[in-house]
């Protein structure tokens, strides 16, 4: 294995570095007060960091890879309907980038798009802070219609990937894969099989829809994914499968069911088709180089050739172990052999990428292409209402700080294995410096899916922007998942030291940039700063990411070869990953005997709200109540509210409101609501999914002028857009009519 101890990367060599410094001295202090508040990243504190010899003049020797990557808009149809796409040369996934160690890398990216800023981050590769390529972090955003040149030198061999860091690009396509072989002369690994072919699989996930107008869902509360995936909770659903004692202990307890994935894709891909092919011959031992670049997809893979053998994880070598299963998270690589059995002679052998939720599959045909297709094994249905017992496997692996320990439950491979991390070892030892100064932070990841707001600590990326490190310390982050859904959390511009307790001599714990870290449990990452500046560490869940799960891990000193004479730490500048998107949405219903709306404008924890309830049923008058608030979600149990009252039910016309919302026992919201004119109301709502689809919505309300009201209503629905509705109203009766989603 090649050693990729940070410590022994190339640094700018001695002589040169005081004449550079004492150059970009001179630049960077005017620049520092021409920009003042921009975290030294505008123009010109990038045109300081420009400066600095690049790859290609430290290290003349290297022989240099060169590839140019346009990005661009066209259309593509990998799901039937034809639909914007964003393409690297042409095509999704873009092309493999192929390295050795010792090589510099020169690549040039064309932003070919009409108007957007476009960003490539290379993942999983050590490499100079500068060429990091997340967009106002590391790294100059590429304006449209511009073009900017990385170089960095290859130091580490593996399986690595590129994508857009930019808004949701990603999910359009704006990824590709990253071969790094061993530096030439380089013995081969004695522990392996002679490996006849290589070839790379680039798994994603596809969608018809335009990733804003998802993300837009997500955080609206929508149930439309899951009901177009058959993964929606109901009573009936419970009743039928015999557990419902399990969905109203989950309800009484506030938690809202395990989710294995929030979209409802139209496609999932392998190599950018839903049936890929590849060439093998029987008896060949092939090396697949598995990448999940999706955006939100966790996939199981499995062969039709037997197990498969893990040689790599994260680029990182590891001792060979055979896996039925292999769960795969977002941004995470691993290296599979599989051997094409000898009969029958005439075969394509399949290896198959499952959805974790089962809602879909890309496969890959290894063999002749014109044989009939040997399929692989596939992971038993999804027990949706029993996720206690799927929780209940994970838990069962928990010490009782929720580390996952018990390597006999996975090497056992139940239905549904967890990722193999507790046996991956590294074939070398991977010893962290003894001497280093050692320091623990925990770190909380949280969040809502109702509401869609993802945090660490329940502070999402702009309220709290680093976790701050020290050069030369070992840093340890014990991450602990509060939440009903796994998260891939990555860390930028490190391998970590994965510790898994009781999984064999620590000394060869494996290196990982990424890790899953599964509902209700912990996992333990180490690693030496060794770096400078700022790196991004956030989940690899696109929209978990963009609704702000992610922090930088910030060097709190300034980098050695940083010309700012002061000692002070500058706050990063996060560009969009720091800012909440806006979002605004509106629901209307019309009925036979009154109208209900409300409408929002949503950043981050902050509503702009418009709600109104009107009857014309009534035999004495028509009523209307509406209402025109500000609010703040503080976390799912609590939301506070203030703003004005419009009505004609009461004497005052017009008041004053606050109030809060607070979620009580089986997910019933209690909301207390004071007026200006010393009225207040005391009001209980309830939904409950009675089917995938119908919902009966429950409201009862006490008011010190109006005394007592309640509305049944009953929801069908139909479309993402639509609803049937009935309700009984205690003013205003009975009526029926439709719902609308805007
Ligand atoms: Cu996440």
């Amino acid at each position: 294995m090649v050693s990729v101890h940070p410590s022994q990367r190339p640094r700018i060599s001695a002589p040169l570095a005081p004449l550079f410094l004492a150059l970009l001295a001179l630049i960077t202090i005017p620049a520092a007060h021409a920009c003042a508040n921009c975290g030294g990243k505008g123009k010109a504190g990038w045109l300081a960091r420009e400066l600095a010899p690049k790859a290609s003049a430290l290290f003349p020797a290297a022989p240099i890879t060169a590839y140019t990557l346009d990005i661009a808009e066209t259309t593509l149809s990998p799901a039937g309907r034809s639909v914007p796409a964003l393409t690297i040369n042409g095509t999704v996934p873009g092309p493999t980038l192929r390295f050795r160690v010792g090589d510099v890398a020169r690549i040039v990216v064309r932003n070919r798009l009409a108007a957007d800023e476009a960003s490539l981050h290379w993942h999983g590769l050590l490499l100079p802070n500068l060429e990091d390529g997340v967009p106002h972090l590391n790294t100059p955003p590429i304006p449209a219609g511009t073009e900017r040149t990385f170089e960095f030198l290859l130091t580490h061999a593996g399986t690595y990937w590129y994508h857009s860091h930019t808004g949701l690009q990603k999910q359009r396509g704006v990824y590709g894969s990253i071969v790094v072989e061993p530096a030439p002369g380089s013995p081969p690994r004695a522990d392996l099989p002679r490996i006849d072919r290589d070839h790379v699989v680039v798994l994603s996930d596809w969608t018809n829809e335009d990733p804003d107008a998802i993300m837009r869902s997500l955080l609206r509360g929508s149930d439309w994914f899951a009901i177009r995936k058959n993964t929606a909770q109901s009573l009936l659903g419970a009743y039928r499968s015999g557990h419902l004692r399990d969905f109203l202990k989950r309800e009484r307890a506030r938690m809202l069911p395990m989710d294995l994935s929030d979209v409802a894709y139209d496609a999932f891909l392998l190599n950018g088709q839903p049936v890929s092919r590849l060439p093998a011959r029987p008896g060949e031992t092939i090396r697949l180089r598995v990448i999940n670049a999706a955006g939100s997809t966790y996939f199981y893979l499995s062969s039709a050739a037997g197990p498969l053998t893990i040689i790599a994880a994260d680029g990182m070598d590891v001792a060979p172990i055979k896996q039925n299963r292999l769960l795969i998270g977002m941004a995470e690589t691993y290296d599979v052999l599989v051997t094409i059995p000898l009969s029958p002679a005439a075969a394509a052998w399949e290896i198959r990428a499952t959805t974790q939720d089962n809602s879909g599959h890309a496969s890959l045909l290894l063999g002749d292409p014109a044989a009939p297709a040997q399929p692989a094994p596939v992971p038993g249905p999804l027990a949706i209402y029993n996720m206690d017992a799927a929780l209940s496997v994970i838990l069962a692996q928990h010490d009782e700080t929720g580390d996952i320990t018990d390597a006999a439950a996975l090497a056992a491979e139940v239905d549904r294995p967890l990722p193999p991390y507790v046996r991956l070892r590294s074939p070398t030892p991977t010893t962290l410096p003894a001497a280093a100064p050692r320091r623990s932070v925990t770190l909380k990841l949280t969040g809502d899916m109702t509401r869609y707001l993802w945090s660490l600590d329940d502070r999402t990326m702009d309220e709290e922007s680093t976790i701050a490190v020290k050069k030369g310390e070992v840093l340890r982050l014990v991450l602990v998942n509060n939440t009903m859904m796994h998260h891939p959390m990555h860390l930028h511009g490190h391998f970590f030291w994965l510790l898994i307790p009781d999984a064999g001599d620590p000394a060869y714990a494996p290196l990982k940039h990424t890790v899953d870290v599964p509902p209700m449990s912990r996992r333990t990452i180490e690693f030496l700063a060794s770096e400078d500046r700022d790196w991004l560490f956030h989940c690899h869940l696109l929209y978990h990411m963009m609704a702000g799960m992610a922090r930088v891990v910030s060097y709190s000193e300034p980098p050695s070869s940083s010309t700012s004479t002061s000692t002070a730490v500058q706050a990063p500048n996060l560009g969009e990953h720091a800012k909440p998107h806006t979002y605004a949405w509106l629901d209307v219903t019309l009925q036979s005997h009154l109208s209900t709306g409300h409408g929002t404008v949503q950043t981050g924890r902050d509503n702009l709200n418009l709600s109104w309830e009107t009857g014309w049923a009534r035999v004495d008058d028509t009523g209307f109540e509406i209402d025109a608030t500000y609010s703040r979600y503080f976390n799912p149990r609590w939301t506070a509210f203030a703003g004005l009252r419009a009505a004609n039910l009461t004497a005052t016309r017009r008041s004053v409101i606050a109030g809060a919302t607070y979620r009580l026992p089986y997910l019933v919201d209690f909301t207390t609501t004071l007026q200006s004119n010393g009225d207040a109301r005391f009001s209980l709502a309830k939904n409950l999914p009675l089917t995938a689809r119908l919902g009966l919505q429950l409201h009862v309300e006490y008011d010190t002028a109006l005394r007592f009201a309640s509305t049944v209503t009953l929801a069908y629905t139909v479309s993402k857009t639509i609803s049937f509705v009935a309700s009984h109203d205690g003013d205003y009766g009975l009526g029926a009519g439709v719902a609308v989603r805007f």
